[in-house]
């Protein structure tokens, strides 16, 4: 189902691997996902207990990167980012989401984006665990923002009561990143493009 492609996009046949920073070895008996920030209670989970016991959602939908490259109806599996703030219990005061990453990447979300419905930690990607180089053990996907918001190589969750630039947003890339409305940079051009009111809030 869903619409046609969003402005601007043009569908290729499969991802175009991005490791802006390079792929991180990662030592899974070690890793940990952490939740942490505007909290009642910061949390801890091992890869196992991700992939074992917590509850999942899974959905079709496509990836749009920002440089105009979409992938089609790929397969998405894993955890709400929802059910990790329920969870945390995270604290009114939090308005924005940093999405922090085991090679150093970080991409802000706002909350509202992140606590959406289909916001997840994803686990799998077409039915498989997620490969190394697109994001293992688990990156964050939200359908209607833009790539680079899709953190891979997920290792901490943290709920901010500030906006603070991530990785692309330091070049100009939005603040929030809507494919829909083409929030692709900061400020800018057209008439879709605009601080978000977001940032206004105290
Ligand atoms: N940790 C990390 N996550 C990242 C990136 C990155 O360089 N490092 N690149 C982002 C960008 S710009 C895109 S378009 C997607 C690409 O996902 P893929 O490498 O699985 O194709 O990952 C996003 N998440
Ligand atoms: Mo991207």
């Amino acid at each position: 189902m869903g619409p046609e492609l969003p402005p601007g996009q043009r569908y290729v046949r499969d991802f175009i691997v991005y490791a802006a920073l390079g792929l991180p070895e990662v030592d899974i008996q070690n890793y940990r996902l952490r939740v942490t920030g505007c909290v009642e209670r910061e949390l801890e989970f091992s890869y196992e207990s991700l992939i074992k016991s917590l509850p999942k959602i899974s959905y079709r939908s496509d990836f749009h990167c920002v440089t105009k490259w979409s992938v089609k109806d790929v397969h998405w599996e894993g955890i709400p980012v929802k059910w990790f703030a329920e969870k945390a219990g995270v604290r009114g005061e939090a308005t924005w989401v940093f999405f922090r990453c085991l090679d150093g990447y970080m991409a802000p979300v706002p909350i509202e984006d992140a606590l959406s419905e289909q916001a997840i930690v994803a686990l799998k990607m077409n039915g498989e665990p997620i490969k190394l180089e697109n994001g293992y053990p688990c990156r964050v996907f939200i359908p209607h923002l833009y790539g680079w918001k899709s953190a891979k190589h997920l290792c901490e969750i943290e709920f901010a009561d500030r906006y603070e630039d991530g990785f692309w947003e330091v070049y100009g890339y939005h603040e929030r990143g809507n494919v829909w409305s083409e929030e692709r940079f900061k400020g800018g051009f057209g008439r879709h493009v605009r601080r978000s009111p977001l940032l206004n809030r105290k």
